[in-house]
């Protein structure tokens, strides 16, 4: 199986598309969505969910390896101080979206 990375599709003329990565801000706002009930943390099955939108492979374990990355007190939640590194950790991987619409995450 391919390594498949989401990006975005920007339409130029008719059929011509190009990656933007997400920038850091951009991806701190889909965190901060991700955040289903609002305790301003996110919680494993929260985080799995934030990867599966970005386009993750396997959800889970980017969760699992995002929280091993970022979790700095060891709680097994991603607070608001915590944040940046998880920001820089789904950074790294190269994460991209469409800028025309840049709540929708699609895959390539
Ligand atoms: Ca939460
Ligand atoms: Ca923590």
């Amino acid at each position: 199986m391919p390594l498949i990375y989401p990006s975005i599709t920007i339409t130029i003329g008719n059929n011509k598309a190009l990656s933007v990565p997400l920038t850091a801000e951009q991806l701190k706002g889909f965190f901060e969505q991700c955040d289903k009930n609002g305790d301003g943390r996110l919680d494993r099955a929260e985080l799995k969910e934030a990867f599966k939108r970005l386009g993750a492979m396997i959800p889970s374990w980017r969760a699992a390896r995002g929280i091993h990355h970022a979790d700095a007190n060891g709680d097994g939640y991603i607070d608001e101080e915590e944040m940046t590194g998880l920001v820089n950790y789904a950074l790294r991987l190269g994460y991209t979206v469409n800028e025309l619409n840049p709540v929708r995450f699609t895959k390539i």
